[in-house]
């Protein structure tokens, strides 16, 4: 090395085998650039890569065709990337100031996972991977190839994040770092630098059963495995068609995505809060009204919405699912409102938004919703604490 007049260094002839980018140095990147988390995986095939195919098989996936298309690729990140040696995993909290869905007593109020507050992950996160691979390019002596995903990637994130040292896959299935929790955010640079690998993390669940017992429609199905057809997640945000009459109840009041196994977790009872202005929530989604979701004009929920990783349940979808909360919510006033047709609102007017008004309407006919006889007990009724 010839030494460093300008925080980069000189090379001089042979230095290049010598010189090259590490693991910290894209670690304290990655820092800088927004990321809580970094770490560094091998891109080898592990054992928990394999049960993916198992649980196509058992068809836990329901209408999620690209997980089957993509099935081949996401057994190891090499088929996305011949070559690869490294997979540079991050985690990004999001986590800030709000009661837990568990701790939410109003029974007239939406429920939206808190990571959909604020901006769309996959947009904010790209940019910042994007800026740690032009850095990493320009820092690297070596040339290399990368790819750089968010969430939409054939690469199952969580093993690789596991193998990084980020953090171990929890009985609800999620990502957990013993420090921070789960209320993470992963993405990844897979690339063909060699790279100091970090330590896996090590399973810390133990004999707790927090999450399988609050889960409200069983979804997980044994330790580590969901059912994503059971999933609300899956069935506020990635169904297209009907949901199912028999997991309607369970809905409550989640009108997109649910965090209850999340919630109920003795790593999530302290968490960190993330002061990132991306995830601080948009006013409209800061816990709203049911009916005033559902009252809101087709044009002013688009404009709300847009820039927000919901646009992903689409206008209708996010209909269906406020129908069938009202429904869930026994409010006489609420369920009024849905049978009032707006020319503004003609996403209400889809034959399958339809068919969920008049399951809400009947359901409330039939029944005293546990919502309103008692608003301690919301559907979901969970309140633990370790
Ligand atoms: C498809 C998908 C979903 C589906 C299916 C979820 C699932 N558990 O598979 C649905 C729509 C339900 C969903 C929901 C959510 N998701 Co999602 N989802 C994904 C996606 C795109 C693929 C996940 C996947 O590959 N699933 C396939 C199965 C096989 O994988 P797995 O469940 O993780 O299984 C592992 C283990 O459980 C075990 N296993 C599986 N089967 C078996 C069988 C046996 C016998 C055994 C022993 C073990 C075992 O091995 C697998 C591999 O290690 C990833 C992004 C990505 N590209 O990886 C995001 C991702 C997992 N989702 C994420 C989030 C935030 C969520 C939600 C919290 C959103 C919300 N609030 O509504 C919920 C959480 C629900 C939950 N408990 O998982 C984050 C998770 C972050 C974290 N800390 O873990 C990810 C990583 C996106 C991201 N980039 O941040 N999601
Ligand atoms: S996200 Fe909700 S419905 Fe899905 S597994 Fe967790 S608790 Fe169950
Ligand atoms: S609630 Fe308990 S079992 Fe479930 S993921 Fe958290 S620590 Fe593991």
């Amino acid at each position: 090395m010839t030494g460093s007049s300008n925080g980069r260094w000189e090379l001089g002839v042979g230095d290049w085998e010598l010189r090259t980018l590490t693991s910290s140095e894209i670690k304290a990147r990655a820092r800088a650039l927004g990321f809580d988390l970094c770490g560094i995986a091998p891109a080898g095939s592990f054992p928990e890569l394999s049960f993916l195919r198992e649980w196509l098989d058992r068809g836990h996936a329901g209408e999620m065709g690209y997980l089957q298309r993509t099935a081949d690729k996401r057994a190891d990140v090499r088929h996305v990337l011949p070559g690869a040696r490294s997979v540079i995993v991050t985690g990004t909290i999001y986590n800030i100031a709000r009661p837990y869905s568990t701790e939410q007593a109003d029974p007239d109020a939406a429920l939206i996972s808190r990571y959909a507050w604020g901006d769309d992950y996959h947009d904010v996160l790209k940019a910042r991977l994007d800026a740690l691979v032009a850095w990493m390019r320009d820092a690297s002596p070596e040339p290399f190839e990368a790819r750089a995903y968010v969430d939409t990637g054939p690469v199952q994130e969580r093993v690789y994040a596991q193998y990084a040292g980020l953090g171990w896959i929890g009985k609800n299935t999620c990502l957990i770092n013993p420090s921070v929790g789960s209320w993470l955010f992963l993405a990844e640079i897979i690339c063909t630098l060699r790279l100091d690998p970090d330590p896996p993390a090590l399973d810390q669940c133990g004999t707790c059963t927090l999450c399988l017992d609050a889960c409200p429609t069983g979804a997980i199905v044994e330790p580590q495995v969901l059912d994503a057809t059971r999933c609300l997640s899956y069935l506020t945000i990635e169904l297209r068609g009907p949901i199912p009459e028999a997991h309607r109840p369970a809905l409550g009041a989640h009108v997109y995505g649910c965090d209850i196994c999340q919630e109920v977790c003795p790593y999530n009872q302290q968490p960190p809060r993330s002061n990132d202005v991306a995830w601080q929530p948009r006013r409209a989604l800061d816990l709203p009204a049911l009916i005033a979701l559902w009252q809101t004009p087709d044009d002013e929920l688009r404009a709300t919405l847009k820039g927000s990783a919901m646009t992903r349940a689409t206008l209708t979808g996010l209909r269906r699912n406020v129908a069938v909360a009202i429904g869930n919510s026994g409010n006489p006033d609420a369920i009024a409102s849905l049978a009032v047709a707006s020319e503004d609102r003609p996403s209400a007017d889809d034959p399958i938004v339809e068919e969920h008004i008049r399951w809400a309407v009947t359901n409330h006919a039939n029944h005293e919703p546990a919502n309103r006889a008692n608003p301690a007990n919301r559907a979901n009724p969970v309140m633990i604490r370790p």
